[in-house]
């Protein structure tokens, strides 16, 4: 390792997701690939490392999709579980375990850390007032309560935290709560519960954290830290009226869970034990362990406040080194929402882009919000591919590979002709590892990801002014050294590349039989003279506009629809006296002629049969009847007593009454049935 590292292992957590829904690009570049990035990099300089994953399968989002599906939550997160853990392997994602908390062993830890809290008189006993709906007969908590944050004023806060500000909060906080369960205003009811007093631990986390953390946290990290303590913390009831959940282990506390951020964070403990059996302490008890947890901006405070109170509670553990949570991934300029189906889901992704693990991993490591939100577009998606890892890296590789195969049978060539240049590129080429290496030990992984791309760049730079190409005719002896200078760059790169591309790591590898993948043998030639390459493969191919098209259209179509479900009727206007609603003389007429008005895209020229005459009424109805023919013989309504008016040339006398439906048609209104034109609509 390039800092300075008095540890001898690392204990690497990531944020276990609901499993209510799939991942999405959002978990993905704010929390997984950052993780596995950090992991792999760690496993390649040799260190022994634990990465720990698994599913959140409890808390309220879990039982409130359970009861919209009409199953069980069970059910929820068998299905849920399976395909996040299936996803993430296809991703390349290398946890060494990814579990579950509903399984017995986490239930079993969970219970177990809270009993010797409560035995050691580390919690709060209070009865206290809490939200009961009376409709759906239960006490609110989480979800199941949402109101207006008392922090930021944002409309939609749960009852155990706000997302748009990230404060945690106790139901009672909120304003004006409503029953998530049945809408209604929900009553105080008394109930027990157990707090954790986080004010107690007040004094020893401004040491901890404002004083020790000051310059290794991340700023957003530890800014937002700094803002709650600064705030006052206030005990915390770990503890929930809820029937889903890890059981209070205590006699007098039936029907009541574990809150589910206070089992979660256990799961990493709990899965530690799950894999390593009696051997799991030292990864959460030594302090030769360095415990990271990678997470979003919204866990925050259960992270860096709430679990290390637990476990400075419980007395025994090690505390986190660093959590480098990063902001939020919005997509296509709007924040990612599983409820609006907002987002480019992990397992759709892997079927729309089969072998494309890399070009995704590469994308959100290029663009993740490591200090700030960022934005996933398709069409920078797109560019990414075709523009970086296609015309540099790939492009690169591809020429260094089909050129030796081509001058040289596919054989390393020997390095007879070594110049100035050849040994000012491999002198630069030594700089790479520490440079990518200290980025990554310090969590920036875009600045990373960003260098590992310059040693391609060198690597092109390099064949340009090398031309083995056009050397090959005059001076074959050096065409040939630049090869062996170029093979030596894409062997680096090989090794290099492994923690962000590890499926082209091991393509690249295979084409090369290269046989190291430590992070210590690069920066120096890799490969040895007349060692026997594969026949190239191309590493990356073009994205089409097709595909991105396809990918666009589908979240029009997404927003479209959600455009349609949260439509509501526009607001009623004032009211209208009987009087002036009898000036307005609405008639049924019956269309004799229809056709577009010529240069107007939107009317229509109506002849109607009024009762008495014929008259010409235009309409602006022409999008919704392509066919205006079509509406010959049909009866209308229509406003009778409009002063005509010209438009676009054409006389109108009056309105032909339309309902714009909410997709945006406008669709005539018709009398029930057949009646005698020119009678009153009233
Ligand atoms: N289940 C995920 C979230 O808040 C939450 C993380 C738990 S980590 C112990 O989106
Ligand atoms: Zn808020």
């Amino acid at each position: 390792m390039y800092t300075e590292s008095k540890y001898k292992r690392y204990t690497i957590t990531t944020a276990l997701p609901y499993a209510n829904g799939p991942v999405h690009i959002g978990h993905l570049a704010g929390v997984y690939v950052p993780a596995d990035i950090y992991v792999r990099y760690l496993r390649a300089q040799g260190e022994e490392v634990l990465f720990i994953g698994g599913s959140d399968e409890h808390g309220v989002p879990i039982t409130l999709k359970a009861r919209n599906e009409g199953v069980t939550p069970q059910d929820i997160v068998d299905r849920y579980h399976q395909i996040i853990k299936e996803s993430f392997k296809e991703l390349g994602i290398s946890f060494d375990i990814y579990s579950r908390t509903s399984s017995k062993g986490h239930h079993e830890t969970a219970s177990e850390f809270f009993k010797k809290l409560y035995n050691e008189g580390k919690f709060i006993e209070k009865n206290s007032m809490q939200y009961y709906d009376e409709e759906a007969g239960q006490f609110l908590a989480d979800r199941y309560i949402t109101g207006t944050c008392p922090h930021c004023g944002n409309e939609r806060a749960y009852g155990d935290q706000c997302e748009a500000c990230g404060t945690s909060l106790n139901a009672t906080d909120l304003i004006n709560p409503k029953s998530t369960l049945s809408g209604s205003q929900p009553v105080l009811r008394e109930t027990k519960h157990w707090f954790l007093p986080l004010d107690q631990y007040e004094t020893w986390l401004r040491d901890w954290i404002l004083e020790n953390h000051k310059e290794d946290w991340k700023a957003n990290v530890y800014g937002q830290c700094k803002s709650w303590i600064e705030a006052g913390l206030q005990p915390r009831a770990v503890t929930r009226d809820l029937n889903w959940g890890v059981p209070v282990p205590l006699d007098e506390a039936a029907g009541k869970v574990l809150y589910v951020w206070f089992d979660a964070p256990i799961g990493y403990i709990s899965f530690t034990k799950q894999l390593k059996g009696d051997d799991w302490e030292k990864w959460w008890k030594s302090p030769d362990s360095k415990l990271v947890h990678f997470i979003g901006k919204d866990n925050i405070v259960f992270h860096c406040i709430i679990f290390p109170c637990m476990l400075k509670a419980e007395g025994s553990y090690i505390l986190p080194a660093n959590v480098p949570a990063n902001e939020f991934l919005n997509l296509e300029g709007d924040k990612i929402s599983t409820s609006r189906n907002w987002a480019v889901w992990l397992h759709e992704y892997l079927k729309d882009f089969p072998e494309k693990q890399d070009v995704l991993r590469y994308v959100l490591c290029a663009n993740a919000p490591e200090t700030k939100d960022n934005d996933f577009t398709w069409k920078d998606f797109q560019t990414k591919n075709n523009s970086e890892l296609v015309a540099i890296l790939g492009n690169f590789v591809n020429r260094t590979l089909v050129l030796t195969h081509k001058y040289n049978g596919g054989k390393v060539p020997a390095a007879t002709q070594m110049g100035e240049l050849e040994l000012q590129t491999l002198e630069e080429m030594k700089g790479f590892p520490e440079r990518i290496g200290r980025s990554l030990e310090n969590y920036r992984f875009r600045e990373a990801l960003a260098e590992m791309m310059n040693l391609a760049r060198l690597g092109n730079k390099y064949l340009t002014e090398a031309e083995p190409w056009k050397t090959i005719q005059t001076r074959p002896e050096y065409a040939l050294t630049s090869l062996h200078v170029s093979l030596q760059i894409v062997a680096n790169l090989a090794v290099l590349c492994r923690p962000f591309l590890p499926f082209t790591a091991d393509k690249l590898s295979r084409m090369l039989h290269l046989q190291t993948e430590k992070w210590s043998d690069a920066g120096a030639p890799l490969l040895a003279e007349g060692s026997v390459l594969e026949q190239p493969e191309l590493l990356f191919d073009k994205i089409e506009d097709a595909a991105i098209e396809a990918q666009v259209n589908r979240l029009l179509e997404t927003k479209r629809q959600n455009e349609l479900n949260a439509w509501k009727p526009a607001p009623y206007k004032e009211k209208v006296n009987f009087e002036d609603f009898q000036k307005v003389d609405i008639r049924v007429g019956k269309v004799l002629e229809c056709k577009k008005v010529p240069k107007a895209d939107k009317l229509l020229e109506f002849l109607i049969d009024d009762g008495e005459r014929k008259r010409t009424i235009v309409s602006g109805i022409a999008q919704s009847y392509p066919e205006p023919e079509k509406l010959v013989g049909r009866q209308v309504c229509f406003i009778a007593n409009f002063e005509p008016r010209k438009l676009r040339g054409v006389l109108s006398e009056g309105m032909i009454l339309s309902a714009a439906d909410k997709d945006g048609k406008l669709v005539l209104v018709t009398p029930g049935r057949e009646v005698t034109n020119g009678v009153n609509v009233g």
